[in-house]
């Protein structure tokens, strides 16, 4: 449909096949958007070459988003390449594994840092680098949230305090970059089977909580969040900033 031909888009978050920032890039290829890739380290980046190279990218860097030399990295070399760029798709989120389990309460001050830094913060440092080259262009930027953000979810913990700094995070960016024609937004996705999920104890009986509770009485797939990642990432949603948009088969507007 090529809704996205000749624009250049950078992707963080890619894991591996099963990643939804994999199924963002599928999709954004598809559409003839041209595609660069970071992965977080060495063992990833046995993954994430060959899934990006099997789509032609030319671009695939190493970014930690912890460390501001890789990221800073990742934005020369992208301004030398490319000069400029109109899309950044932010999918990253990490907390210690204990802070997942134990009780919120018993949270320390590094497990409640190093979430807020790599799951919120990052994006206000990676917007604030593509917002350079997106100068007099149409730039859109997505991240990705979930639900725990605005409800408690039994052991999501300070995940949901950091996709929450996310999500305001998201209104304050879009109020900055919307004089510079530059659109931000969120989706929160409902369960699906990740990497990332696959280190939680019960996720399956998640999966099948949500499913009977959702209005469309199911789960959602990867491919479906990357539908909407090419809408929000096109000029279809030309006037759309600043929004979170719920991908959950309804499952949040349920009160009962
Ligand atoms: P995933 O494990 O495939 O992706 C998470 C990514 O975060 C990985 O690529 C990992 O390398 C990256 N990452 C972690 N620490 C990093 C760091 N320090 N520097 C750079 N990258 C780092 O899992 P996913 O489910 O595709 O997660 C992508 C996004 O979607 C996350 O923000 C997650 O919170 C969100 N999300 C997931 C679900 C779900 O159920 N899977 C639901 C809603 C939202
Ligand atoms: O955002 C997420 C998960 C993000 C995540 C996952 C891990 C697992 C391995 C962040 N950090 C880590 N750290 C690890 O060591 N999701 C939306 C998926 C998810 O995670 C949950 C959920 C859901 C849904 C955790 C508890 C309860 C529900």
């Amino acid at each position: 449909m090529d809704l996205l031909k000749g624009k250049r888009a950078v992707i963080f978050g890619v894991a591996n096949e099963r990643s939804i920032a994999w199924a963002i890039s599928e999709a954004l290829h598809a559409e003839g958007a041209e595609l660069a890739f970071t992965y977080a380290g060495e063992i990833l980046e046995k993954r994430v070459r060959p899934l990006a190279e099997g789509i032609g990218a030319k671009i695939i860097l190493p970014c930690d988003v912890t460390k501001d030399d890789e990221i800073d990295k990742v934005f020369q070399t992208l301004k030398q390449e490319w000069g400029s760029l109109d899309i950044l798709v932010h999918a990253i989120a990490f907390a210690a594994k204990e802070d997942l389990s134990n009780p919120y309460v018993l949270t320390g001050r590094s497990g409640f840092h190093l979430a807020l830094d790599v799951s919120a913060y990052s994006l206000v440092a990676l917007t604030r680098h593509a917002a350079a080259l997106m100068e007099g262009r149409s730039g859109s930027i997505l991240t990705m949230t979930y639900m725990g953000s605005e409800k408690v979810v039994p052991n999501y913990n300070v995940m949901g305090v950091a996709k929450a700094a996310l999500e305001a995070s998201v209104r304050y960016l879009a109020y900055d970059l919307g004089p510079r024609g530059i659109r931000v937004n969120a989706i929160s996705a409902g369960p699906i089977k990740t990497l990332a999920a696959a280190g939680i104890s019960g996720f399956k009986e998640m999966l099948h909580y949500s499913s009977e509770r959702a209005p469309l009485k199911r789960n959602i797939t990867a491919e479906e969040v990357a539908r909407t990642a090419v809408y929000l990432l096109s000029d279809m949603a030309g006037a759309v900033t600043g929004e979170i948009v719920h991908v959950d088969a309804g499952y949040n507007i349920m009160g009962m």
